[in-house]
């Protein structure tokens, strides 16, 4: 007979359409409303890169093609896996897609974040919302935590860098950086909790360096918000400033890992932004494109879930 596992790929979420803006703002909030400027200025943002994000659609291709290839990995061993999207932010929540999952009769299932790095304050809130969520209803799940070790991510990353070096003329390379990042955080949280992600991030960053053909690297954070506290450190703006300063480099590469698709955070925090400091300075901005369905980086999730549900399985046979 064939065993039924409910895969529940989980992802920040995005505004449907204008209206969505003020309450998707006010949930990222903790259901505190932002002031009628900081609605503006994110309805500008959207506005800026063409509208809505591209992030709805991306995270449902993705989630399919993560099914999908998840599917033929395991035809033999007589398993299916059915997928349900689950948003931090936005309709369908993760509560929706727990309950959707009990609907549909499914007892185990494995959970997937849409984001390479563990934090207790990313994939941890993802998993323990789902983990409620889902012991109300009696189903068993299993969690990956993160997936950025993946020998196929890293590949995919290590590729998009040296095409994207091969654009730039030879005799460049020594004047080009790549700039590695993520979505910064508030450093007081982060600190006080030993939390991974930093040390994940450096990893990335080492996995990137080594396997590439890039010569200088440098991490850094981005799009961190208004809080009034510090937040990780270097900004990737600050952080290009001062690499010009100090080394001159004509080419910025930003590779943001910690990100997966085309969204926001990217196509204005980076392609806007970054791209604004870049001129300012007289350096050349690149960013290579981002993973969203690409075979390698869905290969890459497809083998971190295998890994995660064979070593629960022989732990269990123990
Ligand atoms: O619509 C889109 O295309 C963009 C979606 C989007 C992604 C994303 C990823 C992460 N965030 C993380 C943490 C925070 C923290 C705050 C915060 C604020 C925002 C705002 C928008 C937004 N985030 Fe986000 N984030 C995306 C969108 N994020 C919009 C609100 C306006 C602004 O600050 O720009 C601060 C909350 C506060 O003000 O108190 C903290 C982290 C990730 C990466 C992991 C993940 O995807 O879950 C961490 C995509």
């Amino acid at each position: 007979m064939t065993r039924t596992i409910g895969l529940l790929v989980m992802a920040y979420g995005t505004p449907y359409q204008e209206s969505d803006i003020e309450p998707y703002y006010t949930d990222i909030r903790h259901g505190k409303k932002p002031t009628p400027e900081e609605v503006q200025n994110l309805k500008d943002r959207y506005e800026f890169i063409g509208g809505m994000s591209p992030l709805a659609r991306i995270t449902d291709e993705q989630a399919e093609a993560l099914k999908d290839r998840l599917n033929l990995m395991y035809e033999e061993q007589d398993i299916e896996f059915k997928v349900y999207v689950g948003l931090k932010h936005i309709h369908p929540f993760i509560e929706d897609a727990v309950e959707r999952m009990h609907q549909d009769g499914i007892t185990e299932a494995i959970t997937i974040v849409l984001a390479p790095h563990f934090s207790n304050f990313s994939v941890g809130s993802y998993n323990k919302r789902a983990a409620k969520a889902a012991q109300t209803h009696g189903i068993k799940l299993t969690h990956v935590n993160s997936f950025y070790q993946q020998p196929k991510f890293i590949q995919y990353w290590v590729k998009q860098i040296n095409q994207t070096l091969s654009d730039i003329p030879e005799a460049e390379h020594d004047r080009t950086v790549l700039v590695v990042s993520a979505h910064s955080l508030p450093e007081k949280m982060i600190l006080e909790s030993n939390d991974p992600y930093p040390e994940q991030l450096k990893d990335n960053t080492r996995l990137l360096e080594e396997l590439s053909n890039i010569q200088h690297t440098a991490r850094g954070w981005q799009s961190e918000g208004n809080t009034g506290t510090p937040w990780l450190g270097p900004d990737v703006q600050d952080l290009t400033r001062s690499l010009k300063a100090e080394y001159g480099y004509e080419h910025f590469i930003y590779t943001p890992v910690g990100f997966v698709c085309d969204h926001l955070e990217v196509l204005y925090d980076n392609d806007y932004e970054c791209k604004v400091v870049c001129d300012e300075v007289g350096a050349t901005y690149h960013r290579p494109p981002m993973p969203n369905t690409h075979p390698l980086f869905i290969g890459a999730m497809a083998d971190e879930v295998y890994y995660v549900l064979t070593t629960k399985e022989e732990d269990a046979n123990e």
